[in-house]
C-alpha cells in the first residue's frame, strides 16, 4: 500500500522537475501527462509544434558549426558536468521515471546509473576518436583516416527506457561534436523535462551553446519533423519493428543515416547442466521484472526435455511469490503496465496462445490495485507450449514467458533462431562446448548472447542492439560511436613527386 495521495504525489513531482532545474510551466498546455502507477492525469504541459520543431532542428544545426570544432576533450566536459549532475540527481530523476514508466525505485535509479556510467564512457571517449593510419604503397605518402561530426543527430526514446537510451545516443553524439535534437515518448515527457534540464544544466555551466540540445514534446505526428527533415543527418529510434519498418526507408528515402533499436523476443536456452538456482533467479529477474516492459525481457525458455517440469515448477513456484503493485511501496517487485492497450495486447496474445495448443501454468490475470480501474496492473503469466507457433514468434510488450522444450542441442539452437528478431539472447549451461557453440557463429544470432545471465540488463560497456527486425544498430559503448561521425580518409604526399596509386602512368 502507498500511503501518498495524488497531491502529494503531484507535488513530489513538482520538487523532483524544480531540483532538476527545470523552470518552465506545468500548466495550461495540450500535452497530458498521466502516471500508470494509479492511471491518474497529472499535468498538462506545453507540447511543441511542427513549426517550432523545425525551428529548433535549425538552430541545432546553426549551433552545429561551431560545436564541430570545438576540442573534443572539451566537448566532453559538458557530459562530465552532466553526469556529475546526474549523480547529484539521481533519485529526483529516478522519481520521475517510476511515476511515468511504473518502476521500482531501484529500477528507475538503476536507469539514471546507466546515465552516470555512458557519461563517464563518453567523457573517455572524448579523448580517444580514434582513426588509423595505414601504410601507403606510394613513397613519401602517408594514408590516414580522420573521424568528424555528422551533423544534428534525432534521437527518438521509448516509454519503458525514457531517459537512459536518449543519454546513450545524446552523450555519444555530442562528444563526437554532433548536436541532438530528441523526442522522447509522449508517455514520459516529465522525465524528458528532468533530463533534458540537466543537460542544459550542464551546457551551462561549462559555457556552451544550449542550441546543441533540444526537446521535442509530443505525439508522433511532431516526431515525424526529424525524419522528412535533410538537415537531420542520423535518426537513432527505439520502439516497435512497426516503427522501424516507417523510420528506415523515410530517412533513407532522403539518404539520411538511421540507427534502429526494435523489437526484442529474447529467448534462454536451458541445458540439463544448468546451475538450476542460478538460471531460476535469471529467468524470473528478466520475464518478470520491469513487468515484462524491456526490449530485452525475456520471452521464451527453450529448456531441456529431462528438466523442464522441474525448472517450470520452481518458475511457477517463484511467481507466486512476486510482489505486484504500486511500485512507491518498496516491497513491490512488479509494477504496472504502461496502459490499456499494454494490457488487451497481454489478454489477446494469452488467448491466442491458448488456441495454439498453450497451457497458461501462472499468472495473467489482472491485479486491481488501490481500488481503481485507471490502473493496469497484471500477474506475469508463465505458458507452456507444445511447439513453436505464431504467438511465440510475436513480440508482445507485456509479462508473458512461453515454454518449449528440447531433445538435442541443435533444435534448441535452431528453435532459438526461429523468430524474425533478434536482440538478446541467453543460455543456461555448466558444459563448456555448449556455450561456445551459442556464441560461436552458428549459434546465437542475436546481438546479445550471455552464458549463465539472464537475456536482460546489459552493462553501458558493450555495444547494444541485435539482428534481423531488431534493425542492426548498435548504440551505447564500445565503437558504437562510429555512427554518429563519417570517416575521412587522407592520402598526404610529401614526397615532391607525383607517383600514381597502382603504378599508373599518365603524362
Ligand atoms: C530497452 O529496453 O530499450 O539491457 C533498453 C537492459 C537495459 C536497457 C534496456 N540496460 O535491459
Amino acid at each position: 500500500m502507498t500511503t501518498q495521495t495524488h497531491d502529494q504525489l503531484l507535488s513530489t513531482i513538482q520538487d523532483a522537475l524544480k531540483a532538476c532545474g527545470y523552470t518552465g510551466s506545468l500548466e495550461g498546455g495540450n500535452l497530458q501527462t498521466r502516471t500508470p502507477l494509479t492511471g491518474e492525469d497529472l499535468f498538462k504541459i506545453q507540447g511543441t509544434t511542427k513549426e517550432q520543431a523545425t525551428e529548433m532542428i535549425a538552430a541545432a544545426d546553426e549551433a552545429f558549426k561551431s560545436w564541430r570544432d570545438v576540442p573534443a576533450p572539451r566537448r566532453g566536459n559538458v557530459i562530465k558536468r552532466w553526469g556529475e549532475l546526474l549523480t547529484e540527481h539521481k533519485h529526483d530523476l529516478g522519481i520521475l521515471v517510476q511515476v511515468e514508466a511504473g518502476k521500482s525505485i531501484s529500477e528507475a535509479e538503476g536507469e539514471v546509473q546507466e546515465m552516470i556510467d555512458i557519461c563517464d564512457f563518453a567523457l573517455g571517449q572524448s579523448r580517444m576518436l580514434y582513426g588509423k593510419t595505414m601504410p601507403s604503397e606510394r613513397p613519401g605518402h602517408r594514408l590516414m583516416e580522420t573521424w568528424h561530426p555528422i551533423g544534428v543527430v534525432g534521437v527518438i526514446s521509448a516509454f519503458n527506457f525514457p531517459v537512459a537510451v536518449y543519454s546513450w545516443n545524446t552523450a555519444n553524439a555530442l562528444v563526437c561534436g554532433d548536436t541532438v535534437v530528441w523526442k522522447p515518448s509522449e508517455m514520459c515527457a516529465l522525465s524528458a523535462l528532468g533530463a533534458h534540464a540537466l543537460l542544459a544544466r550542464a551546457i551551462d555551466d561549462c559555457g556552451e551553446d544550449q542550441n546543441i540540445s533540444h526537446l521535442i514534446l509530443g505525439d508522433r505526428t511532431v516526431g515525424e519533423v526529424l525524419l522528412d527533415d535533410p538537415r537531420v543527418e542520423l535518426v537513432s529510434a527505439t520502439g516497435s519493428t512497426r516503427m522501424g519498418r516507417e523510420v528506415a526507408p523515410r530517412v533513407a528515402s532522403r539518404f539520411g543515416r538511421y540507427l534502429l533499436e526494435l523489437g526484442g523476443n529474447n529467448a534462454a536456452i536451458v541445458s540439463p547442466t544448468a546451475d538450476l538456482d542460478l538460471a531460476l533467479r535469471g529467468i524470473v529477474f528478466a520475464a518478470a521484472g520491469t513487468a515484462g516492459q524491456r526490449c530485452t525481457t525475456m520471452r521464451r525458455l527453450i529448456v531441456h526435455e529431462s528438466i523442464a517440469d522441474k525448472l517450470v515448477d520452481q518458475i511457477v513456484a517463484a511467481y507466486k511469490t512476486l510482489t505486484i503493485g504500486d511500485p512507491r511501496d518498496e516491497s513491490v517487485l512488479v509494477g504496472p503496465l504502461v496502459n490499456q492497450g499494454a494490457f488487451d495486447g497481454m489478454q489477446k496474445s494469452l488467448e491466442a496462445a491458448k488456441e495454439q495448443g498453450g497451457e497458461v501454468l501462472v499468472g495473467g490475470n489482472r491485479v486491481i490495485v488501490d481500488d481503481t480501474e485507471k490502473s493496469f496492473y497484471v500477474e506475469p503469466a508463465v505458458v507452456r507450449m507444445p511447439e513453436q507457433s505464431e504467438i511465440v514468434h510475436n513480440e508482445t510488450f507485456a509479462p508473458i514467458l512461453y515454454v518449449l522444450t528440447y531433445s538435442d542441442f541443435d533444435e534448441a539452437i535452431a528453435l532459438h533462431n526461429a523468430v524474425p528478431q533478434g536482440l538478446s539472447s541467453a543460455i543456461f549451461t555448466q558444459d563448456n562446448s555448449e556455450a561456445e557453440l551459442f556464441l560461436s557463429a552458428s549459434g546465437s544470432d542475436c546481438g546479445i548472447a550471455n552464458v549463465n545471465i539472464g537475456t536482460s540488463g546489459a552493462e553501458i560497456g558493450g555495444a547494444f542492439g541485435g539482428e534481423k527486425e531488431t534493425g542492426g544498430g548498435r548504440e551505447s559503448g564500445s565503437d558504437a560511436w562510429k555512427t554518429y561521425m563519417r570517416r575521412a580518409t587522407n592520402t598526404i604526399n610529401y614526397s615532391g613527386e607525383l607517383p600514381l596509386a597502382q603504378g599508373v602512368k599518365f603524362l
